[in-house]
C-alpha cells in the first residue's frame, strides 16, 4: 500500500528569483514580485513552489554561490519578505521549499575568508586545503588532476597560504570539507535549521551526492583531455560516506519537522544505488533527481559537444526511472525542464511556430501522467522555448556556457567548425534558456520588468507570441490546457500519481505509447513526437478505450491516425 503524504501527490512549481518578476524595476526578479504572483500560481493547480537560491549571494553561480546562508541578496529583498512569501504560500495551502546548497560555499563566506587566513586558522579544516604538487621543472601543480564542472581545474592557488583548495564549479564556489563533524554541524544550523524554523517546508538538496569526497583525492583517469574538458565526476560522485552524512542530517535536524526533500543525484546510472538514498526506512533523501532525462544529447566528453538522440533513448530512460521503484518502498519524480536545462518544448518536440503550441501540449499530457512527483519549470505552463538561433554568445550569461565556449575555442586554436558545433550545443542544452525573464505580457520587456533598459538577460524575441496574459482567457491555450492537466492528474492521482508504468513498441522511433495501471483502473498514453501523421495501432490491452483527453481540438479518440505532435490519454475499462 502506498503510504498518501502531501509531497507525493503534490504538484511543485519552481520558480527563479532572478527571471520571474521584477517588482522594483531594476530589472532583476525578487520576493516581493513573487509575492504578486502567487495567486496566478495557486490558479495554476500546483501545491509546492519550489524556490531557487534567494540567498545572499556574489552570483557567480546565480546565487549557487552562498555567502550567507541566513541572509536574502539584497536585490531579491530580505528575509522578511521570505517569511511574507512563506505565509502568503500557506494561506493558500501551498507549501514552500528552498534550494540547499550545501557541496560548497561561495568564497565570500564567512567561513571561507576566515579558512583561508591562515594554515593555523580554526575553520582552515572546514574547506579542502591540500599542498602543490611538483612536475618535473619543479612545476608547480594541483593536488590531482580533477576538472572543475565548469571548466579548467578543480583547484584554486591561494598565493596567502601557498596551498590549493577544491572547487568542484566555479573558483569562487569553494567545496566545504564534510568530513569535519564541526562543519556539518554549522551547515545543519545555518543553512537547514535557519529556514525550516521560519516555517519551510523542506529542500531540493543541491548536488547531494558530492560531500563525501573519495579518501586520498586520487588522480581521475583522464589522459589527454584535447580540446574538450572532461571533469572526473564519476570520482567525486558517491564518496563512502554520503549515506551515513544524509542520515545524520535527518536524525539531527530534519526529522524535527514536516518536511520533504528531493535530491539532486547526478552521474549515478546503477537503480540500485539509487535506491539506497531513497528507501523510506533508512531515512536518507525522499525522493531524487535523476538527470537521463535531460542529459540526453548530450556528448560524451562534455555536454556541450551535442550528439543527438533518438526517441527510443527517451522512451528507454522514461521507463527505467518510471519503474525502477516498483515493488519497493521508494518514490520517484518527473520533470523535464529546470534552470539548467534547455526548454522541453525546444528539445524533445518542435518550437516551430506553427507547431510549439501543440508539442507543448503534448509534453504536459505526456508528463502529468507520469508516476511521482511533478516538478513543472517556470514558464513552462506557457510552453516558453529556448532562445533564438541568431543570438550570440554575448547575449549568454551562464558561467557553465561561457566558460567552456572560451576554453573549447581557445584550445582548439580558433576552428570555427569546433565553435560553430559549441555554439550549435548551447543553442540546445544551455542553462540559460531557463533563465530568460518569464513572460507575463506583451508589453516592453515581456511585463517581467519596467526598467527601460530591459531585464538582467535578454528577453525572448517572441515574447509577444508567447505570454501569460494572451493565454489567460483563451480556452485552448497551452496554459489551460496544463491546468486542465494538472487537475485530472489530481482526479485520477491513483493511475498518474501512484500507477505502475509500462511502455509498448518501444524501438518505434514515431510513437511513444505508454499503460499505466493502479488495481484494475488502466490508462494508455499516446504520443506523436513527429510533425507528420502516424498509423496508431492501439495495444494489446483488454477493454474499452475511452478518451480522457487529447491535445488536439476535435478529437474523439476513435481515430486511428495521430495528427503531428497529438498526445492522447484514454481510459481502459
Ligand atoms: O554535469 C553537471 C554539470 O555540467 C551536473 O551533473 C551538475 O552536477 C549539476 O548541474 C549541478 O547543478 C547544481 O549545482 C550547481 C549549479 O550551478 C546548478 O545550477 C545546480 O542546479 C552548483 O551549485
Amino acid at each position: 500500500v502506498t503510504e498518501r503524504v502531501w509531497w507525493k501527490d503534490g504538484t511543485v512549481y519552481q520558480i527563479y528569483p532572478a527571471s520571474y518578476k521584477d517588482s522594483t524595476g531594476d530589472g532583476l526578479g525578487d520576493i516581493p514580485g513573487i509575492i504578486s504572483k502567487i495567486d496566478y500560481i495557486k490558479d495554476l493547480g500546483v501545491d509546492i513552489v519550489w524556490l531557487s537560491p534567494m540567498y545572499e549571494s556574489p552570483q557567480y553561480d546565480m546565487g549557487y554561490d552562498i555567502s550567507n546562508y541566513e541572509a536574502v541578496h539584497a536585490p531579491y529583498g530580505t528575509v522578511a519578505d521570505v517569511e511574507a512569501l512563506i505565509s502568503d504560500c500557506h494561506s493558500r495551502g501551498i507549501r514552500l521549499i528552498l534550494d540547499l546548497v550545501i557541496n560548497h560555499t561561495s568564497d565570500q563566506h564567512a567561513w571561507f575568508k576566515e579558512s583561508r587566513t591562515s594554515k593555523m586558522n580554526a575553520k582552515r579544516d572546514w574547506y579542502i586545503w591540500r599542498p602543490a604538487r611538483y612536475g618535473a621543472e619543479g612545476r608547480r601543480m594541483p593536488p590531482n588532476n580533477w576538472r572543475s564542472f565548469f571548466s579548467g581545474s578543480a583547484w584554486q592557488w591561494d598565493e596567502e597560504t601557498q596551498e590549493y583548495y577544491l572547487h568542484l564549479f566555479a573558483e569562487q564556489q569553494p567545496d566545504l570539507n564534510w568530513e569535519n563533524p564541526v562543519t556539518r554541524k554549522a551547515i545543519y544550523d545555518s543553512a537547514i535549521e535557519f529556514w525550516l524554523k521560519k516555517g519551510v517546508d523542506g529542500f531540493r538538496v543541491d548536488t547531494v551526492n558530492m560531500y563525501s569526497k573519495p579518501p586520498g583525492l586520487p588522480d581521475a583517469p583522464i589522459s589527454d583531455p584535447g580540446v574538450f574538458e572532461q571533469p572526473a565526476s564519476m570520482l567525486f560522485c558517491n564518496g563512502p560516506r554520503m549515506h551515513e552524512f544524509l542520515r545524520e542530517m535527518n536524525q539531527l535536524v530534519l526529522n524535527k519537522y514536516d518536511t520533504m526533500t528531493v535530491g539532486e543525484l547526478p552521474h549515478t546510472p546503477d537503480t540500485a544505488h539509487v535506491l539506497r538514498y531513497i528507501g523510506s526506512n533508512d531515512r536518507q533523501l525522499d525522493m531524487v533527481f535523476q538527470f537521463d532525462i535531460v542529459d540526453l544529447g548530450q556528448g560524451k566528453t562534455n555536454k556541450y559537444q551535442f550528439e543527438g538522440y533518438a526517441l527510443s533513448d527517451l522512451k528507454a530512460v522514461v521507463e527505467k526511472w518510471q519503474s525502477f521503484i516498483a515493488g519497493t518502498d521508494a518514490w520517484t519524480t518527473a520533470f523535464c525542464e529546470n534552470h539548467d536545462q534547455g526548454r522541453s518544448v525546444s528539445r524533445y518536440a518542435s518550437d516551430l511556430p506553427q507547431w510549439r503550441e501543440r508539442s507543448a501540449k503534448m509534453l504536459a499530457l505526456m508528463m502529468c501522467a507520469m508516476t511521482g512527483t511533478l516538478f513543472v519549470y517556470q514558464g513552462q505552463e506557457i510552453g516558453m522555448i529556448n532562445a533564438p538561433k541568431d543570438w550570440s554568445i554575448e547575449d549568454y550569461k551562464d558561467i557553465e556556457s561561457i566558460n567552456y565556449y572560451n576554453s573549447a575555442v581557445a584550445r582548439s586554436g580558433n576552428d570555427p567548425a569546433v565553435r560553430d558545433h559549441v555554439m550549435k550545443s548551447i543553442q540546445i542544452l544551455g542553462r540559460d534558456h531557463a533563465r530568460l525573464p518569464m513572460q507575463w505580457d506583451a508589453t516592453a520587456y515581456s511585463g517581467f520588468t519596467t526598467n527601460k533598459n530591459g531585464a538582467w538577460m535578454r528577453t525572448h524575441d517572441e515574447y509577444k507570441s508567447i505570454n501569460v496574459a494572451s493565454q489567460l482567457n483563451k480556452s485552448d491555450s497551452v496554459l489551460n490546457f496544463w491546468k486542465k492537466m494538472l487537475s485530472l492528474r489530481k482526479e485520477y492521482k491513483d493511475l498518474f500519481i501512484h500507477g505502475s508504468f509500462k511502455g509498448f513498441d518501444m524501438t518505434n522511433e514515431k510513437t511513444f505509447v505508454f499503460a499505466k495501471a493502479f488495481g484494475k483502473d488502466k490508462a494508455i498514453v499516446v504520443c506523436n513526437f513527429t510533425a507528420e501523421e502516424q498509423k496508431f495501432e492501439r495495444p494489446g490491452v483488454n477493454g474499452k478505450f475511452e478518451l480522457l483527453i487529447s491535445n488536439v481540438e476535435g478529437v474523439d479518440g476513435t481515430e486511428s491516425v495521430l495528427k503531428g505532435y497529438e498526445g492522447r490519454v484514454y481510459l481502459v475499462n
